[in-house]
């Protein structure tokens, strides 16, 4: 058996009932196959390939709290610290119902080659609870981010692990999560990113993952001879990443017409209006039933059904496996150009593979969302000398890095002779920094 099977069949056996950890491993082994079978001998030897997979520590924890009854709550709390080969861990943190073990395992594993394509120096986690801040009051999430602090913060550092936002951590949660840190420790310091502007926040930080999806997105096209602006795009989700990918692919000029929630999804022929979008998801914390209020021509439906929709490019925005081998299907006949994921692997493995079969240009996560963990290390050097940059400088530097990804990952793809297929280019390029880091190092 090849080194890459006889590693991910021990990582099924000993990671039972963690299928988005199994489906991310698969993903990132199978496409490294080039590069393993070139060295397999240096890599078996030094178990290269069984250490990666590992993560160096994983923290369980109680999450005790109290709500507006009076009632004592309990959640879990977690955060894996995969891999520290190239800088300190730093990941988001996820709150939602859906969150277990596997689930954290699978981002924090993405996350890795992830950071290491930004070239920043950052190491990869990822953590969260299975509390969901969804129609909590701001006490009940403040009492929770409390309780989550008191306990993470025995872990965390602005050298150890900087954790962040992602699904349901956005900026009211990160706030209360850096009060309660600062407090119990006694330091200002740049221990979380995606923090308010008052308090060591970076301009653009809120943005960066949407716009960073739209730059990679527009170089790749162009590298491909595809100009983006005058093309329809499809987004799912209206949470963080969506709304500012929306408003960037605008910019662009480009027409975003769809946009979801996960009761629903909304269908705008004349564009989304991100100023509605955004009082709604942000200021309101509503629903997106509430979108045809402000635009009585746009459509409302219950359920999943954005990819049905035709349109040059699909990005997915929401959560992981949300796009399905059936929409790859009607998004190739409706003529799709370009998939991005916006989202950590929106995509199911089955429907990458026919997209990929059809020559839709198909950018992974891990290069295409990349934009927000590198704002966030421009957010740690700022807070490390003690200086904020303007939204220019900070807007320029993440434009810079999502452009040299978009090259990494077509030069590395080449290199390899997988031409096209930015999957393998993504993590080709994203792995041989940290694996010549871990060889390095010795065993440790
Ligand atoms: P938000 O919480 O701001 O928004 C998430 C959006 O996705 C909401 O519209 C939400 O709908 C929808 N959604 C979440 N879970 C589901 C589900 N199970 N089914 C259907 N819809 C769902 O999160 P972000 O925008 O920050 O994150 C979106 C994706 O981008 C995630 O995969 C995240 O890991 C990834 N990402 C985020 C980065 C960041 O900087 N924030 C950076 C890189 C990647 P509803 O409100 O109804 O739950
Ligand atoms: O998935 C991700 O890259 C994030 N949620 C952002 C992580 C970060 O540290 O900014």
């Amino acid at each position: 058996m090849s080194y890459v099977d006889e590693v991910y069949e021990s990582v099924v056996a000993k990671n039972p009932g963690q299928p988005e950890f199994h489906q991310a491993v698969k993903e990132v082994l199978d496409s490294l196959r080039p590069v393993i079978d070139a060295n397999e001998q240096l890599y078996r030897k030094e178990a290269l390939l069984e250490r990666i997979v590992e993560p160096e520590r994983q923290i369980k924890f109680r999450v005790p709290w109290v709500d507006d009854k009076g009632q004592v709550q309990v959640n879990v709390g977690y955060r894996v610290q995969f891999n520290s080969a190239i800088g300190p861990y730093k990941g988001g943190l996820r709150l939602h119902p859906s969150v277990n073990i596997g689930i954290i395992k699978f981002l924090g594993f993405e996350q890795i080659f992830k950071n290491s394509l930004t070239g920043l120096p950052i190491g990869g986690a990822k953590g969260g609870s299975d509390f969901d801040p969804k129609g909590k009051s701001d006490r009940e999430v403040m009492a929770f981010c409390q309780s989550f602090m008191t306990e993470l913060y025995k872990y965390i550092g602005p050298d150890t692990d900087v954790p962040a936002g992602d699904i349901g951590t956005g900026a009211r949660e990160i706030g209360y999560m850096f009060g309660q840190y600062k407090k119990i420790r006694s330091a200002y310091e740049g221990v979380l990113t995606g923090k308010g502007l008052t308090f060591g926040g970076s301009l653009a930080r809120t943005e960066a993952t949407g716009y960073g999806l739209l730059y990679l997105t527009e170089e790749l096209l162009k590298l491909n001879g595809i100009e983006l602006a005058g093309k329809t795009c499809l987004v799912s989700g209206s949470g963080n990443v969506a709304i500012y990918a929306i408003e960037k692919a605008h910019q662009l000029g480009a027409k975003v017409v769809t946009c979801s929630d996960s009761n629903g999804w909304v269908y705008d022929p004349d564009g989304i209006d991100v100023a509605a979008l955004k009082e709604i998801k942000e200021v309101n914390r509503a629903r997106l039933t509430e979108y045809k209020k402000y635009r009585p021509n746009s459509e409302y439906h219950e359920g999943r059904g954005v990819w049905g929709i035709k349109a040059d490019i699909a990005l997915p925005c929401a959560t992981q496996n949300e796009l399905h081998l059936d929409d790859a299907k009607q998004l190739v006949a409706n003529g799709v150009i370009a998939v991005c994921e916006g989202a950590n692997m929106p995509t199911t493995l089955e429907a990458t593979q026919y997209l990929q079969e059809n020559k839709v240009i198909f950018a992974p996560g891990k290069a295409a969302n990349a934009g927000g963990v590198a704002t966030s290390a421009l957010e740690m050097s700022q807070n490390s000398e003690r200086l904020s940059w303007t939204f220019e400088e900070v807007d320029a530097k993440l434009k810079d890095i999502m452009v040299n990804i978009t090259h990494n990952m077509d030069d590395a793809a080449k290199r390899y002779g997988f031409e096209g297929n930015y999957v393998v280019g993504a993590n080709i390029a994203g792995f041989e920094k940290v694996a010549n880091a871990m060889l390095a190092q010795g065993i440790v």
